[in-house]
């Protein structure tokens, strides 16, 4: 019989500002994908831009939120990890994979800790080194360069860098485990911006570009890889899959820019999940 794709998405709720599950949930319920979360903290704001948020750990219901799934038998298609709550919480999530993950699985690790050379206020380089071990369980993980540079200790390149630094962060990256990297936030040329990716075991990159719009919007790493799993899971190749991600994203950026709303609260890709739901639901060409 027919079943409906099942996602279990771990990250955490921002109860303002919308990133991690309050993007994740809906991008991926217009893609017609279930999506069952499983939090990892509760904070009033994300720690980008707010002050005086509220943080509240949930590395304590991990564990028996997992023991109770357990005895459900759900079959589960992809398990998508974003911003935790404790470094903990990789031991757990790294445990939930070896207990949830059936033969097809996709894990895919977005390891949002970091942007524009920074870490985030709650992690350090140990909590960066923690989530390099955790994606050498995924098979694909999805760090812009700031996550990448960390988690290979390397330097932050900032704008310095071509496209052979971009193909070695790429291929340094599989060597950690994952057959599939997609690596955010690519710029080879003023005026665009894209995505690109790497098939290990095909030995293929892919770029996806489009349009850059000025400015820096909060959430939209969540925003990509929530979309980006959204396509995978609707049957598109990586390529394509990459593509429609930043079409997605970029279309959501484009209208909070026009809008001149504040950058913090998030972008606007509410209006977006209507060309998401096409995007997702052509045909393949091939
Ligand atoms: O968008 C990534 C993210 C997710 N969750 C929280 C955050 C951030 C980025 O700052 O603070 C709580």
């Amino acid at each position: 019989m027919p079943r409906q794709k099942r996602v279990i998405t771990i990250q955490d709720i921002s109860c303002i500002g919308k990133c991690s599950l309050t993007v994740a949930l809906p991008i991926l319920s217009a893609a017609g994908i279930e999506t069952s979360i499983l939090p990892t903290a509760i904070l009033s704001t994300h720690t980008g831009g707010f002050s005086g948020y509220t943080f509240r750990d949930l590395t304590e219901d991990v564990e028996p939120i997992a023991a109770h799934w357990k005895t459900l038998d759900i079959a589960v298609d992809a398990i998508y990890t974003g911003y935790l709550g404790s470094e903990e919480q990789l031991a757990l999530v790294q445990r939930f994979f070896a207990e949830f993950r059936q033969q097809d699985t996709v894990i895919l690790v977005d390891p949002a800790m970091a942007d524009q050379g920074k870490l985030y206020p709650a992690f350090d380089t140990e909590f960066a080194l923690g989530m390099r071990d955790l994606c050498t369980h995924a098979n694909i993980i999805a760090p812009n360069i700031t996550e990448a540079t960390l988690m290979l200790e390397k330097p932050y390149p900032g704008d310095e860098y071509n496209q052979a630094y971009i193909e070695q962060l790429l291929r340094e990256l599989a060597e950690l485990g994952p057959r599939y990297v997609v690596l955010t936030g690519i710029s080879f040329e003023a005026g665009k911006l894209g995505a690109a990716a790497y098939d290990r075991e095909l030995d293929r990159f892919d770029y996806a570009f489009s349009e850059k719009v000025e400015g820096y919007y909060h959430g939209t790493g969540d925003i990509y890889s929530s979309a980006l799993l959204a396509a995978l899971l609707n049957n598109k190749t990586l390529a394509q899959a990459i593509q429609v991600a930043v079409d997605f994203t970029v279309g959501a950026i484009r209208r909070t820019r026009e809008a001149a709303t504040d950058p913090k609260f998030g972008v606007d890709f509410e209006h977006e999940l209507g060309n998401l739901i096409k995007l997702v639901g052509q045909k393949n060409a091939d």
